[in-house]
């Protein structure tokens, strides 16, 4: 019999998975999610344990249905610039394609973003032969506007090297801000007509509180830490990312796409395992937090899986937080 996808349980258990981005593409729901590997190696500040090298796109029909594997959809060995950690990737579809756009370190093990493009949602994916000019760190996320632009969220601390671009260039030391100075934000760019390139140099975004002020870079139960996905709800743009060594998925609001964005609390507790990875999706006329944790490996940090729970908006559109062990 066929195994329907429960909230809150693993929506794959044969292998492991992290970090779904969920889309709705042919009236069924897409997941990209990392591919994580079943290594015992060792675990380092730079993440070297998610060693991942390929990509396997899951879907479900519905809530109602099984989740499918459809195998593997793109590979680090043809990817001409990367050479390994396939980490965090997201998906899109314009001009009639899909474009998956995924972080890889390059030979000089630095992370960049690159786009590989199919006709179909689950792929195979072909990658362009370069990164995308002027890219860096990691967790790309890209939302296509009401108005067909395309926008680009990126970035992630330590591992994701987003403090050695600090200057504009890659700086092996660089550091971040001192507590007492606001935090990096998330990078984003607008992407060009055919995807493959910025329009412009990314623009760091503002993530201030309800006064206006920056959020400091001390602040770890609010500042932006990876992972970030933009959607939007009523016309609104919400900003959700992973607080890091605090181990919460938080958000932040704006009328604007390129921010200020003025932080608003909680959407998901800290799950089992250190790292928290999201995706907020509609799909008919409910939403849905997509997310991994830990559990299928008892707690390995790098062997997790993807799961998906219901998001609820209060009347005045804040988010209701997620305790999902809760029931
Ligand atoms: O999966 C590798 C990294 O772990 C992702 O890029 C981060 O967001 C974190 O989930």
């Amino acid at each position: 019999m066929k195994k329907i996808v429960k909230p809150n349980t693993p929506l794959m258990e044969h292998m492991y998975t992290a970090d779904p981005s969920a889309h709705v593409f042919e009236g069924k729901i897409y997941i990209y999610p990392s591919h994580d590997l079943d290594h015992d190696g060792p675990s380092t500040h730079e993440g070297e344990h998610y060693s991942m090298e390929d990509y396997h796109v899951l879907s479900i029909d519905d809530f109602e249905s099984p989740c499918v594997d459809h195998g593997e959809s793109l590979h680090v060995k043809d990817v001409p610039w990367a050479k390994k950690q396939m980490w965090a990737p997201d998906a899109a579809y314009k001009n009639n394609k899909y474009y998956l756009f995924f972080p890889a370190k390059d030979t000089n093990d630095i992370f960049r973003i690159g786009v590989a493009t199919s006709s179909k949602p689950a792929g195979p994916f072909i990658p362009e032969k370069d990164y995308i000019p002027g890219s860096f760190s990691i967790d790309p996320a890209v939302l296509v506007d009401d108005d067909d632009k395309a926008f680009m969220y990126f970035g992630g601390l330590w591992g994701g090297q987003l403090e050695k671009w600090r200057t504009g260039v890659y700086l092996p030391d660089g550091e971040g801000p001192a507590d007492l100075e606001p935090a990096l934000g998330p990078m984003a760019a607008e992407l060009s007509e055919d995807m493959l390139t910025f329009k412009a140099k990314p623009q760091e975004i503002l993530i201030v509180d309800e006064e206006g002020n920056p959020i400091l870079a001390g602040d770890e139960s609010r500042r932006y830490f990876e992972g970030p996905w933009v959607h939007k709800y009523k016309g609104i743009y919400y900003l959700s990312y992973s607080t890091g060594t605090t181990h919460t998925i938080a958000y932040a609001m704006s009328k604007n796409p390129q921010g200020p964005f003025v932080y608003k609390g909680t959407i998901l507790t800290p799950v089992i395992g250190w790292t928290t990875h999201h995706s907020i999706v509609q799909f008919e006329d409910k939403w849905y937090l997509f997310y991994h944790d830990c559990s299928l490996s008892n707690g390995v940090d790098h062997k997790r899986c993807v799961k998906y729970t219901e998001l609820k908006y209060n009347e005045d559109g804040t988010i209701q937080t997620i305790d999902p062990y809760k029931g």
